[in-house]
């Protein structure tokens, strides 16, 4: 990280860092430019940013230009309580698994390369949805220049690896060496999303992607010895990534899915009400764990953040109508009447 960054521009870092939708990055990353301190000890640093904005602004401009003539967007905004990427080898069967997930029709097919753009689809998990990005095979052989502009949205990734294939090993680590080229790192650690503005994981690189990821051993239905099949991975590979054994076919394992993400990435539900009526229970909004009422207020809407004074919380934390600051922690199912 070089020094003497002014504070108005680790702001804007920070900002960058947070944002998940595409024009939103844009903004900020002319931001950074704007305030990027301009002497040597930056120019590197100033070049990435430039980079990053050409290569954002191409990939929106087609997005919008394929989008416009019905053809798939690179770009996928997200949408729902998070974005989880799905990233493997070829032929592991994430189309089939994201067809099944999200009723999204995406296409599979006994062959590798089958899939070549994103395509999003949403995941129902009790109230709420995930947004589940279908993706091209992440492998040496056939690299794809979008795919590290498609990830920084995502929230987490499922690595999803055909486990009855014989150099499932070497496939792997094919994908992790593909994703480092990209500044992509895979994680088997799910803590919380840094917000702090001085925070300088990835050596400060703005632009590194770091994805939490559940393995998803997929194909388990032709598997004889389950636990025996998973041990031999995990030794063989030397990964840590929580994993679920599945089946994209028969759906073994795949109830579990929801739950699996909805915990690790903490999600909260708060679902709003207006004053004298009963609560909206349908349709919650969904923070992450630690947010707060002022976050739910931006949800709702941009200038209530601003003008907010105070809310009522009903909640399973013991609270029964109380007043409470914009500061205030929610927690999961919690009900909140917003006064500004
Ligand atoms: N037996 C079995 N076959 C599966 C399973 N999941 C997928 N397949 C088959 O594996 C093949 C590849 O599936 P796809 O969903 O196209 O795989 P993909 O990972 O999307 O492949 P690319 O888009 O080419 O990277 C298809 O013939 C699927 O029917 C599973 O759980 N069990
Ligand atoms: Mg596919």
């Amino acid at each position: 990280m070089p020094a003497n960054l002014s504070p108005e521009y680790k702001a804007a870092e920070a900002a960058y860092r947070k944002a998940r939708e595409p024009r939103e990055r844009l903004d900020l990353l002319r931001e950074m430019l704007r305030t990027i301190p301009k002497h040597k000890g930056t120019e590197r640093l100033q070049a990435d940013i430039k980079a990053r904005i050409k290569e954002l602004s191409d990939e929106i401009d087609i997005s919008r230009r394929r989008g416009g003539h019905g053809g798939p967007a690179l770009v996928i905004r997200p949408e729902g309580a998070a974005q989880i990427a799905l990233i493997g080898p070829p032929n592991s069967g994430k189309s089939l698994l994201h067809a099944r997930m999200t009723g999204s029709g995406a296409h599979d097919a006994p062959y590798p390369f089958t899939t070549q753009v994103p395509q999003p689809g949403m995941m129902p998990y009790e109230d709420i949805y995930f947004q589940l990005v279908d993706l091209p095979a992440v492998t040496s052989e056939h690299p794809t220049p979008w795919l590290q502009g498609a990830l920084q949205s995502a929230d987490a990734a499922l690595l999803m690896i055909d486990i009855t294939e014989p150099t499932c090993v070497e496939q792997l680590d094919d994908v992790h060496s593909t994703l480092r080229t990209r500044r992509v790192a895979l994680s088997d650690r799910w803590e919380a999303r840094s917000t702090a503005p001085d925070d300088s994981i990835d050596d400060g690189d703005p632009f590194a992607v770091r994805l939490p990821t559940l393995l998803l051993a997929n194909k388990i239905d032709v598997v004889t010895d389950i636990d025996a099949e998973l041990q031999a991975l995990r030794e063989l590979s030397g990964l840590r990534y929580p994993t679920l054994a599945v089946s994209a076919t028969t759906g073994y394992g795949l109830g579990k899915l929801g739950a699996e993400l909805f915990s690790r990435l903490r999600i909260v539900r708060v679902y709003t009400k207006t004053p004298g009526h009963a609560s909206e229970k349908s349709h919650p909004f969904t923070l992450r764990s630690g947010e707060t009422v002022r976050d739910v207020a931006r949800l709702v809407h941009k200038d209530l953040s601003r003008s907010l004074r105070y809310a009522r919380v009903w909640g399973h934390a013991g609270f029964d109508g109380q007043h409470v600051g914009p500061e205030h922690v929610l927690v999961d199912r919690d009900v909140i009447e917003l006064h500004a």
